[in-house]
């Protein structure tokens, strides 16, 4: 099924444009790098790029910022936050217009996106009153032990296509009420959804009083990214990305001695076994793979199924994405819209063409849409692959909507299956059986940072920390106690009891 014609790009633009003007959000065109849409895969407008002097005083600015800030009481740097949280609820409609346009989701993600940014703010405003330091009980009598957390310094914001505004507000609303100021590099694809928040941010500094260049936003190619991935006044980088990414960020970071947090590729599976409910499983494993075109970090690639089910499940699956509705994501009867760009679709036929190679076998999909009417975009129909085994290109993250199907027969094979990959962000098990479910999230079950039963591996809350281990990188972010990566603590021993007392027993003068 492909759904109805797609929009001219001069519709897009302008539709762009309306929003960007609602938003109140400048746009300084230049001939440096295009604001493009993968709606039709054409360019929308040409755009200047931050240049060394710009990253330069964007530091620098937000640094000085950092001053004022990091002693601006953690309830009142919540007002700026309250305020964001306020104006995005305002311009819902137009972002989410912003990030169809930009990164083609259809309107129902894109609107989960920005309430996924309306979600945070709420979540910081209430954090700007609970940045809690622990006592701690001090082996010294008339002693107080404490710990006591403050502000890092800048954060720089590196984001992806894929989410352009949520990771960004995940960072950035968090790290605003623990008083760090930030510096964000959005990805070159999505620089209008970047201008339209950096534009509200500024509305929101410049009504509850708090200093107007608490955020700054440079947009550009990788170089702006690294002049600020090497500025030693960054305290903190927090990147989100592929792991080629992730490797060289990491590293460079480290030799300064910065801190970085990095949320990198995921390779997700989901184990689906003999009790699951497969009507559940099958609404959640659709979603979870074919949603997003494919393009979450959390989006499912693997399908560990009992062989006992394998077919029938198999069989179910095919049915549904033969009718998977692929094509203009403004059309709400869409699910499935357009790659970011033909160069994902090549990606994609390459890992399918070694799969099958491999040995694996097509059960549905694969085809290009919509290649007449817009031969710039990248419209496909979701694949659902069978495989014998695990081979490389199965065990490699292709940002696109491939779902492989492995068999096992015993839980302990299924959960070796599925660790056996170098990304470990999020994971999920398809059961009834009690025994099965607490043993996959034990410390012997998934060893990834998001583990669920009988839900999908994307989707996730912001309430719960973010993030995985291994290749994904190790950070955390969002919700939790995620906010200690924004701030450094600092342990006190105060005596007050008017004698000398040293700890381990030790004695001197
Ligand atoms: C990402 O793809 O980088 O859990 C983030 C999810 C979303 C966030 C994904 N809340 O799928």
């Amino acid at each position: 099924m492909t759904s109805t014609a797609l929009p001219t790009t001069d519709e897009l633009r302008t539709r762009a444009r309306a929003c960007l003007r609602t938003i109140g959000a400048q746009v300084t065109e230049g001939d440096d790098f295009p604001a493009r849409t993968p709606v039709t895969g054409e360019h929308l407008f040409g755009l200047r790029a931050a240049t060394a002097t710009d990253v330069e005083g964007a530091v620098a600015a937000a640094r000085a910022a950092f001053l004022t800030w990091r002693t601006t009481p953690a309830p009142r740097r919540g007002d700026l936050v309250r305020r964001l949280g306020e104006l995005l609820r305002e311009h819902k409609s137009d972002l989410a217009d912003l990030v169809t346009v930009e990164a083609g989701k259809i309107r129902s993600e894109a609107l989960g996106e920005v309430q996924e940014m309306i979600d945070i703010c709420d979540f910081a405003v209430g954090l700007s009153r609970q940045l809690y330091g622990r006592t701690i009980a001090s082996e010294r009598p008339g002693h107080r032990l404490a710990e006591t957390w403050h502000p890092l310094g800048v954060v720089g914001v590196v984001s992806a296509f894929n989410f352009p505004v949520a990771v960004w507000s995940w960072n950035t609303a968090v790290a605003l009420v623990c008083g760090d100021t930030v510096v964000w590099k959005p990805s070159e694809l999505t620089p209008l959804t970047a201008l339209a928040c950096h534009r509200l941010l500024a509305r929101a500094a410049e009504e509850s009083g708090a200093p107007r260049d608490v955020h700054r936003l440079l947009l550009g190619d990788r170089t702006v990214g690294e002049r600020l991935v090497d500025d030693p006044r960054v305290a903190l980088v927090s990147a989100t990305g592929s792991t080629r990414m992730g490797r060289e960020v990491g590293p460079r970071v480290a030799a300064r001695f910065g801190r970085s947090l990095l949320e990198l590729g995921g390779n997700n599976a989901a184990i689906v076994a003999p009790s699951a409910d497969l009507d559940l499983a099958v609404q959640s494993i659709v979603f979870a793979a074919a949603g997003t075109a494919g393009q979450r970090c959390t989006t499912l690639r693997r399908l560990i199924v009992h062989r006992d089910i394998a077919d029938t499940l198999a069989d179910r699956l095919t049915t549904v994405y033969g009718r998977l509705p692929v094509g203009n994501p403004f059309d709400a009867a869409t699910l499935v819209g357009p790659l970011i760009t033909t160069g994902a679709l090549d990606r994609m036929r390459h890992a399918l063409s070694r799969v099958q190679v491999d040995g694996g076998k097509l059960l549905a999909g694969g085809n290009r849409r919509l290649a007449e009417a817009a031969p710039a975009a990248a419209y496909t129909e979701p694949v659902l692959v069978r495989v014998a085994e695990q081979t490389d290109v199965v065990r490699e993250e292709t940002f696109a909507p491939i779902l492989y199907i492995l068999g096992y027969d015993t839980l302990d094979e299924a959960i070796a299956l599925h660790n056996d990959v170098p990304q470990g962000l999020s994971s999920s098990i398809f059961t009834r059986d009690q025994r099965e479910a607490e043993l996959f999230l034990s410390a012997a079950g998934s060893d990834c940072g998001i583990a669920n039963v009988n839900i999908g591996t994307s989707g996730a809350e912001i309430g719960g920390a973010f993030g995985g281990e291994k290749d994904t990188g190790g950070g955390r972010e969002s919700g939790s106690d995620a906010w200690k990566a924004y701030m450094r603590s600092a342990t006190n021993t105060v005596n007050y009891s008017g004698e000398l007392t040293l700890a381990q027993g030790v004695s001197f003068l």
